[in-house]
């Protein structure tokens, strides 16, 4: 095979291989996506690890025909493979670390999925761009425009030269891929660069963001006139709240941070809400009642916990998150908070709490196995 099909296949396996990637990326980043295929989240998440793994040792094991093939082209083509080495070697580290899964280092876990999310975003508008390019150029949209020609002082005779690996190489590639990353997410992402947008990335990157996890596409619909929370089951005195009435009752505010078991964290979150304790106090649990059992209005979830486990004054019904009212897709009106316990044991959409005598699984742990306690380890 001569050097130039190499060059080739190598760009079609790259190709192919980024665009799978981007696309299982894609449904484990959006909303939308992940709600669709969330029977398959960690299969997916399973593949989309074991392919970048592999990508990575295909960009490794290309590297060197990548090496010679820059040292015989035009600078634009070395700026676009500098550019996704670099991106290969962030995609990598920080793929690794989330792959891993190990909490660990919380921090360090946040900063990996920042910088995987932010690579990839980076890379969309690349690929549009060149998909599109490749594509009106073989619709002949350029006719007289682009051509390709073999950059100054290199001859054909440089094909078949030895590969090497030069410490220039190194230095070219880092120092090239810095800078294509900045430049190129100059050229071809043209964002309105005003003083919120990046205030807001700011704090993005300080405190992560929440990504919205709901195991169905609708968001219950609040209305504050018929909404109600049911508290039964084996108490002495069953009662019905509705909202005002809640919003009547001691309430509690601190701040802490909110960690999801998949990977993505929040920090220093201001919580506002009821703690679960004034509500026991008012029902009077029975003997038998060591269980809770709390039920979402969005009538699929559900989460159980020891009633020991909620009786701590920082474990609220939350209505407002960073000082503002719950939003609907944040489980407006009343979501569960518990400090020591990973989201998924954080509720939306509170509307029954039921005391019982032994404890079932809940949602994620009939699906998916996850720890009955989901304590943060
Ligand atoms: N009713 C309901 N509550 C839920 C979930 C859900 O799918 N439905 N997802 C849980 C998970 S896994 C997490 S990480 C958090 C996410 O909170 P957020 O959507 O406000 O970011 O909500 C938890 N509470
Ligand atoms: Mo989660």
């Amino acid at each position: 095979m001569n050097n130039r099909k190499v060059y080739r296949m190598i760009h079609w396996i790259h190709g192919m291989l980024l665009f799978t990637l981007l696309i299982t990326g894609a449904i484990l980043y959006l909303p939308l996506l992940r709600t669709l295929f969330f029977d398959f989240r960690w299969e997916i998440r399973q593949y989309h690890s074991m392919l970048g793994i592999f990508y990575f040792l295909f960009v490794f094991t290309a590297t060197p025909y990548v090496i010679q093939y820059m040292r015989m082209h035009a600078w634009k083509k070395t700026f676009h493979i500098c550019l996704h080495i670099t991106l290969a070697l962030g995609w990598t580290a920080s793929g690794v670390y989330l792959w891993v899964n190990d909490s660990t280092y919380l921090g360090i876990r946040q900063l990996s999925i920042t910088i995987h999310d932010g690579l990839s975003l980076f890379i969309i508008p690349w690929v549009i761009a060149h998909v599109g390019l490749w594509y009106a150029r073989k619709k002949g949209l350029f006719r007289s425009g682009i051509q390709t020609s073999p950059s100054r002082g290199h001859t054909v005779r440089n094909w078949d030269r030895a590969i090497l690996l030069t410490r220039r190489d190194v230095i070219i590639f880092f120092t090239g891929g810095l800078l294509s990353l900045i430049l190129g997410g100059l050229f071809r992402w043209v964002q309105p660069v005003s003083k919120t947008f990046l205030a807001s990335i700011e704090t993005v990157k300080k405190r992560g963001y929440f990504r919205i996890y709901s195991v169905r596409s609708e968001n219950p619909v609040f209305d504050p006139n018929s909404w109600k929370l049911d508290v039964g089951g084996l108490v002495e005195k069953p009662m019905e709240f509705s909202f005002d009435e809640l919003m009547r009752l001691p309430k509690h505010q601190y701040t802490y941070d909110f960690y999801c078991v998949t990977g993505w964290s929040v920090t220093g979150v201001k919580w506002e809400g009821i703690p679960f304790l004034e509500i026991v106090k008012m029902v009077n649990p029975k003997s038998e009642g060591k269980y809770v059992t709390m039920y979402s209005a969005d009538r699929l979830y559900w989460e159980t916990y020891e009633l020991s486990q909620l009786m701590n004054r920082n474990v609220i019904l939350a209505y407002k998150l960073d000082g503002k009212d719950l939003i609907a897709s944040q489980g407006a009106p009343l979501r569960l908070f518990h400090p020591g316990m990973y989201g998924y044991k954080s509720i939306k959409w509170v509307n029954r709490i039921e005391f019982t005598d032994q404890r079932d699984l809940g949602y994620w742990e009939e699906k998916e196995g996850y720890d009955l306690n989901g304590y943060i380890t």
